[in-house]
């Protein structure tokens, strides 16, 4: 599936956040609460190197809190990571935000020597609403659009606080097709490659087995179980939400659409479609493709190298054979 970030909007990124990076004392790393792993930047933990990060789940309001406490217990420990579920439209959160980086980066915090922040995520997890929200007035645009970059600017948060005034975007993670789709179910990604037809079924496979109890409450669907078919299960839907086509058919792409809104803004209830057991099993699975792929290859040049060996020796024959006739 193609996620569409070019080697050049990457390197402009890297560079950019590299560079901010020695201005910093803390990362602030917007992360979308449905999807903790898939929503980090894998890249961010190497360019942070030792600069602490605070790990802010956003969009708390639409995930699962059980499968929350997952993750926090999972990032637990770590000195350099601080986490805690978020919501940019909880003012309570919010105002907690100085207090976490302080506890973070105890020895700033004055007028004279600020604790210094970068806001980072990569599309649509709500870093503009972050800075909003900190600020309490509209600093940045709201919505699909990436910031507009200019020259970098501290924003005063408080006497002792301060914040880039541009966040850095950064890309999802692309290596895991499961991953790629993942973003595209919960709609961090919106224009993939990936058919509409097929996020949705992928999305629905997932309620069907991890929150059949929601969807069926939801759509108040009858003799529905966690092995039905992902496929007629949104016939269905989309036939009791009226997406039909002239002659009262059901039109399965408007059936995925009524079906991805609902699960994108948490119709459905709240749901986080990754937990850290989930992801070590699909990073090995990653792993092992990787691996395979690696002992293909090398088989392949093994191969070749008979092969070799005989061209070569055919080469030999052949010149000896010339040089015998050249000396008749
Ligand atoms: N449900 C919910 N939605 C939120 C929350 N915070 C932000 N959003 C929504 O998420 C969407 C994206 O928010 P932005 O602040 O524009 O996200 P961004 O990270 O700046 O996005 P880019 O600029 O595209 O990288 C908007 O529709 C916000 O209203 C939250 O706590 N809960
Ligand atoms: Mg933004």
């Amino acid at each position: 599936m193609a996620v569409q970030w070019y080697p050049g909007h990457m390197n402009k990124a890297r560079r950019e956040i590299e560079e901010v990076m020695t201005q910093v004392d803390i990362v602030i790393e917007v992360l979308d609460a449905r999807i903790p792993d898939s929503s980090q930047n894998p890249m961010l933990t190497t360019l942070r190197g030792d600069v602490p990060v605070l790990r802010l789940l956003n969009k708390k309001d639409l995930a699962d809190r059980s499968r929350l406490d997952l993750w926090l217990e999972h990032w637990r420990g770590n000195e350099r990571v601080l986490a805690h579920p978020f919501s940019t439209v909880d003012k309570a959160d919010v105002a907690k935000i100085s207090q976490w980086v302080s506890q973070m980066v105890p020895h700033r915090g004055t007028a004279e020597k600020p604790i210094r922040a970068m806001i980072a995520g990569i599309p649509n997890v709500g870093k503009s609403s972050l800075m909003n929200a900190l600020l309490g007035r509209r600093v940045a645009k709201v919505g699909d659009e990436p910031a507009v970059t200019k020259a970098q600017q501290k924003l005063k948060v408080t006497n002792g606080f301060q914040i880039l005034d541009t966040p850095g975007i950064l890309w999802p993670k692309i290596e895991n097709p499961d991953a790629s789709y993942r973003l595209a179910v919960t709609g961090a990604v919106r224009d993939t490659a990936i058919d509409y037809e097929d996020v949705a079924l992928v999305g629905l496979k997932f309620f069907l087995s991890d929150y059949l109890e929601a969807l069926i409450t939801r759509y108040k669907l009858k003799d529905v179980t966690a092995d039905s078919e992902p496929y007629d299960v949104l016939k269905v839907i989309g036939s009791k939400r009226g997406a039909l086509r002239s002659g009262g058919k059901v039109d399965m792409h408007k059936s995925a659409e009524v079906f991805l809104n609902d699960v994108r803004t948490g119709a459905i209830g709240p749901y986080i479609m990754e937990t850290p057991a989930m992801i070590a099993y699909e990073e090995q699975l990653v792993e092992e493709a990787k691996a395979a792929k690696e002992a293909k290859r090398l088989a392949k040049i093994a191969a070749a190298v008979p092969q070799r060996q005989q061209a070569s020796n055919r080469q030999y024959a052949d010149r000896h054979r010339n040089n015998e006739k050249d000396s008749d």
